[in-house]
């Protein structure tokens, strides 16, 4: 591709003058206004796209050194991306953040209250969709020619809103004013067929869909950092075609009809993972994945005939790698294309299948493990149910020669679940079409080849390998902490860390300075001056910016356990009841989402508000704790509440949290952890040392032994004089009448072990509260942890990809 010069010529200068001629001009031609009469919003959208040419013209160069270079190219296909918001990112990437600050004062206006206008896309709902973001980053920041496939829902997950202490969701309307890190590409539509029949055309299966909706791409930009590439991630969005609309429908008055094919088409990009208690949403949910790797494996297949003619390259020139199992129809749909349209025979087009993909498990939840009924399977999606079942039937038959006789195990491994109704297994469909599975964190791993894929880890041992998840140390510590990526920089020499983590290492030896620490401590209470001053507008609590900040902030689940912190907070305030000097004087923040249908969350959320109601208002308390629940948990609230926490809640059961990515981000930014030998927290604590981490709980042995075991919650509960103190107070109605449901799970069943773990907590929670009273020995821990973070850079874990899976080589984009 020749560059269009003039244009990219004029949007590189890097001065402020030109850089201000640009934010004046685009004001004028894109928005239609002059600086005098400009709002706030329009200086947005001006200042967004003069950034993002800068952006641009480094794109237009990273696509002319990949097309010149033929290399091998990763494929990220994932149902989510949090990218977090755009502005203040791709200001610090093009090095135009001192300049845009300039020229904005000049103009009467602070970069603040500018970059406020940013919305972040919503297009995600928790790790895995920032991990992919994460990902992205780094690949881009390792020039590793990549790109990430995605839907663009139109309203997101929802908008987290708290009526009377309970959520209510509403729409998110990210784009609602206009959507300036776009591009759309209206002319490179393609479309996606959905149920129909399928016909034997001379010899050969050909399906014939019955719907067809268009697949609409557009691309946002995802620049490397301190490099010239810049990826992209593409996402599509479900359009009808233009005869869709019913004129005669619409000209007799029936508006609804008219218009009934266009919204059904465009439901499949409508929003995130739709409530599947319906049969209506089940189908779209399915629609959905279908719809995302159609577009994504025509474009793939596309973008290598740009470059290749021979398809036994094609395994070489891609890797494809899908981000848990809502992609998992990409193998069937790969296979369809290859044979059915290309007319490759089945073992050539396996091998290249199989050699293509490689899959991420990101759970251990036997309830999130993907099927699919059947018979939803063969209505939608009629010709890839048949390549399905001869998928499998090739996988039993390799099974029965290496195993014979083994029925059981069969049945086990089979890509089809048969009682109590037939369901396809996406799991195993991923397993099956890869020929490289990953976990995220080294227990989540072993767990996976041990109890969830065990019979595949055996069957395949040199298939399964673990990449421990890592988070961009760009996002999260330099654009969410600038205070500390100053002080870190400064004392390092330079920024160097922030592409190489591990020289952070080198904070260690000033874990104990007196001047260093009083500098932490400063950085950390402007940081929580900040989170007060957004919990005081946002929920009128007041934060004391001198009181440990205590965090539990993730998409809300039992097994998680909010609940256990929740039942430490009433036994606090219990405690101060009885004696106003007891503990520290603690702030807990919560933040986070719970599934719309998930009603037993739902309460729990209810339950922290009423309490924070009611402790927040007790003169006992006298200000010593208080409780916050910050609404609306996403990336930009996470890079207000990280860098102000001290201390970090990963308080899962052992065993259940596949790794977690929050405990990188508050350990990288000083917080220490109180956790459990969950997921990544064990490579966390073997790293910060066990001086410097708060465990506490079962291990994910004990805690599996346990409930195998006579396990009795309510006689444990008991037991305890403080918790069972806590639930009376509880049921007893001191924070509300009729919460009693809530604590049900936890003397019924007790399914994630909250009772069993509730003393150890607790004396944990002490210990902390120990800690805390001695500043100098809490900043030494908290240096410590920071300094002890560069392996969890994203960074690293695409050097693992890269390594393990992706055997993809950098390209580097040469300069203007
Ligand atoms: C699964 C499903 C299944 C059915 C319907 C809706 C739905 C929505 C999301 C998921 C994915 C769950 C997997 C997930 O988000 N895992 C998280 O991945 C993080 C990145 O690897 C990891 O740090 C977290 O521990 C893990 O919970």
């Amino acid at each position: 591709m020749d560059l269009p010069h003039e244009p990219a010529l004029r949007a590189i200068g890097t001065t402020a003058a030109d850089f201000e001629r640009d934010l004046v001009s685009n004001l004028y031609f894109e928005r239609g206004t002059t600086m005098e009469s400009a709002s706030t919003q329009d200086v947005y959208q001006s200042l967004a796209v003069t950034v993002r040419d800068r952006l641009v013209d480094r794109r237009a160069r990273t696509a002319t050194a990949h097309q010149a270079a033929n290399p091998r190219c990763v494929y990220y296909l994932s149902a989510e991306y949090m990218l977090g918001r755009q502005l203040r990112q791709n200001l610090l990437y093009t090095g135009t953040e001192d300049v845009a600050r300039d020229v904005l004062k000049g103009l009467g206006l602070s970069l603040e209250e500018v970059a406020d206008y940013d919305v972040e896309p919503g297009l995600g709902n928790g790790g895995l969709g920032r991990l992919a973001a994460c990902l992205l980053d780094a690949l881009a920041t390792a020039d590793i020619p990549a790109v990430g496939y995605g839907i663009r829902y139109d309203l997101g997950l929802f908008r987290q809103t708290i009526v009377d202490g309970a959520q209510v969701e509403r729409p998110d309307d990210w784009a609602f004013d206009g959507s300036p890190w776009e591009f759309p590409q209206q002319d490179d539509r393609q479309p996606v067929g959905f149920y129909g029949r399928v016909v034997e055309v001379a010899g050969r299966r050909r399906w014939i869909p019955e719907e067809t909706v268009l697949g609409e791409p557009s691309h946002l930009l995802v620049p490397g950092y301190g490099t010239q590439t810049v990826n992209i991630v593409r996402l599509w969005r479900a359009r009808a075609d233009s005869d869709a609309f019913d004129l005669a429908d619409f000209a007799a008055g029936r508006s609804a009809e008219a218009v009934q094919e266009v919204v059904r088409s465009e439901n499949i990009s409508k929003v995130l993972y739709p409530a599947d208690s319906t049969e209506f949403g089940r189908e779209l949910r399915l629609k959905q994945q279908y719809f995302l790797v159609s577009c994504a494996v025509w474009d793939i297949v596309r973008r290598f005939h740009l470059r290749n003619s021979d398809w036994a390259a094609f395994a070489d020139k891609n890797v494809i790698q899908l981000n848990d199992t809502h992609p998992a129809l990409a193998v069937p749909e790969l296979m369809r294309l290859l044979i059915d349209e290309y007319e490759l025979d089945w073992d050539t087009a396996w091998s290249i299948t199989r050699g293509t993909f490689a899959y991420t498990c990101h759970t251990l939840l036997p309830e999130a493990l993907e099927t699919w009924p059947v018979a939803l399977f063969e209505r939608l999606l009629p010709r890839h149910l048949e390549i399905v079942y001869a998928i499998n039937q090739a996988h039993l038959d390799e099974i029965e020669s290496r195993f014979p006789g083994d029925v059981e195990l069969r049945r086990r491994l089979s890509l089809i679940q048969e009682e109590p109704e037939r369901r396809v297994r996406m799991a195993h469909l991923a397993v099956v079409g890869s020929h490289a599975v990953n976990g995220v964190a080294g227990l989540h791993t072993r767990l996976l080849t041990e109890t969830t894929l065990a019979d595949f880890a055996r069957l395949w041992p040199d298939r399964f390998r673990n990449v421990t998840n890592g988070i961009s140390p760009r996002r999260f510590v330099r654009l969410a902490n600038p205070r500390l990526a100053a002080l870190i920089s400064e004392q390092l020499g330079g920024d160097g860390w922030l592409t190489d983590l591990g020289r952070l290492a080198a904070l260690a030896p000033l874990a104990d300075d007196a001047d260093f620490q009083r500098r932490w401590r400063a950085v950390k209470r402007d940081n929580k001056l900040d989170l007060a001053g957004y919990a005081r507008a946002a929920t009128g609590v007041r934060i004391d910016p001198d009181a440990l900040v205590d965090v539990h902030v993730k998409r809300f689940h039992e097994y998680k356990r909010q609940l256990l912190k929740l039942l430490h907070v009433v036994t606090l305030h219990d405690r101060l009841r009885a004696d106003p000097r007891t503990d520290v004087p603690r702030t807990v923040v919560f933040a986070g989402k719970a599934a719309p249908g998930y009603h037993a969350v739902k309460r729990i959320i209810q339950l922290i508000n009423a309490v924070a109601a009611v402790v927040n208002a007790d003169p006992a308390v006298a200000g010593r704790l208080r409780v916050v629940f910050l609404p609306d948990y996403n990336v930009s609230r996470a890079e207000l509440i990280v860098p102000a926490a001290d201390l970090s809640e990963q308080i899962s059961l052992a065993g259940k949290e596949a790794s977690g990515t929050g405990n990188m981000k508050l350990a990288l930014n000083g917080a220490v952890t109180i956790g459990t030998l969950d997921g990544a927290n064990i490579e966390l604590r073997e790293r910060v040392g066990a001086d410097n981490f708060f465990l506490f709980g079962l291990d994910a042995a004990q805690a599996a032994e346990m409930r195998r075991g006579d396990y009795r919650p309510g006689e444990l509960a008991r037991a305890d004089p403080e918790l069972a103190a806590a639930l009376d107070a509880i049921a007893g109605g001191r924070y509300g009448a009729g919460f009693g449901d809530v604590l049900d799970s936890v003397l019924g069943r007790d399914e994630y072990l909250t009772v069993a773990d509730y003393r150890s907590y607790l004396d944990a929670q002490d210990a902390v509260a120990a800690a805390w009273s001695d500043p100098d020995r809490w900043t030494r821990m908290s240096i410590l942890n920071a300094a002890s973070c560069g392996f969890f850079s994203a960074d690293r874990t695409v050097a693992d990809y890269r390594d393990r899976i992706w055997r993809a080589d950098p390209v580097r984009v040469p300069p203007r």
